[in-house]
């Protein structure tokens, strides 16, 4: 099953590239030599722990930044796999229930559903524009360097998964390295305490046995990564990224000046690359 769903995945990913190399012919922007192929737009994602506001920032982000392209995280999708037997599968709330079970194939398809929308073709007229920004919530990046690794130091993902999980997400990467890359990151940051009281205000049906020590691990995996910079990454055009810290633990979203002092921050920092 988990082979079946590997080769759909790459037989997706084949289509699109095919569509978006035929649609780069057309646009003269992504000719120039000096713009790599796949960052014909400036691509940023929002990292942030789980509870942290991220939806909440892209909502802010799309009403500050109208011309902007704005790509929420594929959690439907994630709540409703298809299953041949069941119907539909909640594969958040699978990993949830049994994380030592379910934790490798919610890898498969949170990574292969990110892979999908990182790579989408833009359209001609989004990339005519004099600015054109993109931004994803979350990344394949974040899946790896702090979901996967943590889920593997807990125990979830045993030795093998851990390495077989790296080995064609490293592969994917590379092959696919422009279209994936990004030119930013913004971090959103707050104290786990914080998200988890956002956590449990929000009181997502399947996060219900989500406590706060699994927020303090992603935390610190989210810190190493993208602070203090000591966890190990793969890719040169990772290792050098630039990031933008955001300090969210005051509310911004019932917070007007908050909010919008943020969204300058972003700005400044867009303008920057
Ligand atoms: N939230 C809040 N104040 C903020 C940002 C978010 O109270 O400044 C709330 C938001 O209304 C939601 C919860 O925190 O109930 C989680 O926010 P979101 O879903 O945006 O977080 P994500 O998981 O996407 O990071
Ligand atoms: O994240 C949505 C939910 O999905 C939240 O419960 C965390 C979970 N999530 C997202 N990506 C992963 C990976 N790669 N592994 C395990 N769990 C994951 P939110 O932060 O609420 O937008
Ligand atoms: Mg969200």
């Amino acid at each position: 099953k988990k082979q079946n769903l590997f080769s759909t995945f790459v037989r997706g990913l084949e289509k699109q590239q095919t569509a978006c190399v035929s649609r780069q012919t057309v646009d003269a922007r992504c000719l120039d030599p000096n713009r790599s192929v796949g960052m014909c737009a400036k691509r940023l994602s929002v990292e942030g722990n789980i509870a942290v506001g991220k939806s909440t920032f892209l909502r802010m982000l799309s009403s500050f930044f109208q011309e902007w392209s704005l790509v929420t995280e594929p959690l439907q999708k994630w709540q409703h796999v298809e299953d041949s037997h069941e119907g539909m599968g909640n594969l958040l709330q699978l990993l949830y229930d049994d994380p030592t079970r379910w934790s490798y194939t919610f890898q498969t398809v949170s990574c292969m559903t990110r892979f999908k929308t990182q790579i989408e073709p833009l359209s001609e007229q989004f990339l005519s524009r004099n600015e054109a920004v993109q931004v994803f919530e979350r990344s394949i990046y974040s899946d790896r360097y702090v979901f996967a690794k943590c889920l593997f130091e807990l125990g979830h993902l045993n030795s093998i998964e851990w390495a077989v999980y790296q080995e064609w997400h490293t592969f994917l990467t590379q092959e696919f390295e422009k279209r994936v890359a990004l030119s930013g990151i913004v971090y959103l940051q707050a104290s786990p305490e914080k998200c988890f009281e956002r956590l449990q205000r929000r009181a997502r049906k399947e996060e219900k046995t989500v406590h706060l020590d699994y927020l303090q691990k992603l935390h610190e995996q989210h810190e190493s990564w993208l602070v203090t910079k000591t966890t190990n990454v793969h890719f040169d055009h990772l290792k050098n990224i630039p990031v933008l810290v955001l300090d969210v633990n005051e509310d911004f979203e019932n917070n007007p000046p908050v909010g919008e002092h943020l969204m300058k921050q972003v700005r400044d920092f867009v303008t920057e690359f």
